[in-house]
């Protein structure tokens, strides 16, 4: 068998279109631009491109987008000053600090000041805790994008066996409890493998649908996976650079060997990628539908 390609990007782009369309309507309807600031503190060359494309795409979409990069060697408070400032800011509906941030700031501090209404991340613990309730709130991009590319591309959660690898708060986390929640993209089974897990081969050689998230390039084998397997791989591991200077990429996953077992994978990039930018799109929107009482 040879995996059908699940195209992150394609899926992206279909997702974007609609949005695209429901923004326009809702300024010219109710006169309302969605506002979306990213922060970036300091100059990793990765964050600096994930945070430059969340920019391009929200422009090429109608949303108001600011772009504040800050030194590495700011302070924690003047961080936490310049997030109350956008909270009271009202052209602003979304508030996105990129992560990792610098050792010397407190993230959990950062996340808490961010105003749940406008944490399009999703990270704060109230929007956290009422994902977990199955609650209205805002999705975390990642494992929102993961949900949308398996309903998109028809695979089919319920009851399946699914093992995600990881069990950061960004991805694994968050994707297992709504994986096995009552809802569109869920009811699944849901194993969740990590770095003390005693055979990781057992728990993937089970799985109809594998959620690799662990930042390890190309962890994931053909001999760990079963004939049929449908693979969702969340990692972006910058492996070296090609003689121009340009990042090669490579996923958790073994793309080659894995394909060829397969039922559907996800390249990388080109996979989930694209998805976590466009998903910051549509929580962007929904804040600004919320914040105009719209929803
Ligand atoms: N606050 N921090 C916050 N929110 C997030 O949702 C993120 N994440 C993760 C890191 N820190 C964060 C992202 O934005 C990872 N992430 C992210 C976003 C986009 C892409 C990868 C990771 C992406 O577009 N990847 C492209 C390749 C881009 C390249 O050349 O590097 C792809 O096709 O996979």
């Amino acid at each position: 068998m040879t995996a059908k390609i699940i195209s992150g990007t394609e899926t992206a782009k279909a997702i974007r279109e609609e949005l695209k369309i429901e923004i326009a309507e809702l300024k010219e309807k109710h006169n309302v631009v969605p506002g979306l600031v990213t922060i970036l503190v300091g100059e990793d060359p990765a964050s600096q491109s994930y945070v430059t494309a969340k920019n391009k795409t929200a422009h090429a979409l109608g949303i108001h987008s600011e772009q504040m990069t800050l030194a590495a060697d700011i302070s924690e408070q003047e961080l936490l000053n310049l997030i109350e400032k956008y909270n009271n800011d009202d052209k602003i509906h979304g508030i996105l600090v990129q992560l990792p941030l610098p050792k010397h700031i407190n993230e959990a501090k950062v996340l808490y000041t961010i105003n749940p209404d406008k944490d399009v991340d999703g990270f704060h613990p109230v929007n956290v805790g009422k994902m977990v309730l199955g609650e209205q709130c805002y999705l975390p991009c990642t494992p929102h994008g993961i949900l949308e590319l398996l309903t998109r591309s028809g695979v089919k959660t319920s009851g399946a066996e699914v093992v995600v690898i990881g069990r950061s708060n960004i991805v694994g986390k968050p994707i297992s409890n709504l994986m096995l929640q009552k809802r569109d993209g869920g009811n699944a089974t849901v194993t969740i493998c990590h770095t003390r897990t005693k055979d990781m081969a057992a728990h993937t050689k089970r799985a109809d649908i594998i959620i690799a998230a662990v930042g390890v390039p190309k962890m994931v084998t053909a001999d760990m996976v079963k004939e049929g397997v449908v693979v969702i791989d969340v990692g972006v591991n910058r492996i070296g650079k090609t003689a121009e200077g340009k990042a090669i990429l490579a996923g958790d996953v073994d793309f080659d060997g894995v394909k060829e077992k397969a039922a559907a994978i996800t390249p990388v990039p080109g996979g989930v990628g694209p998805m976590t930018i466009t998903m910051l799109m549509k929580n962007t929107l929904q804040a600004a539908k919320q914040a105009a009482g719209l929803i």
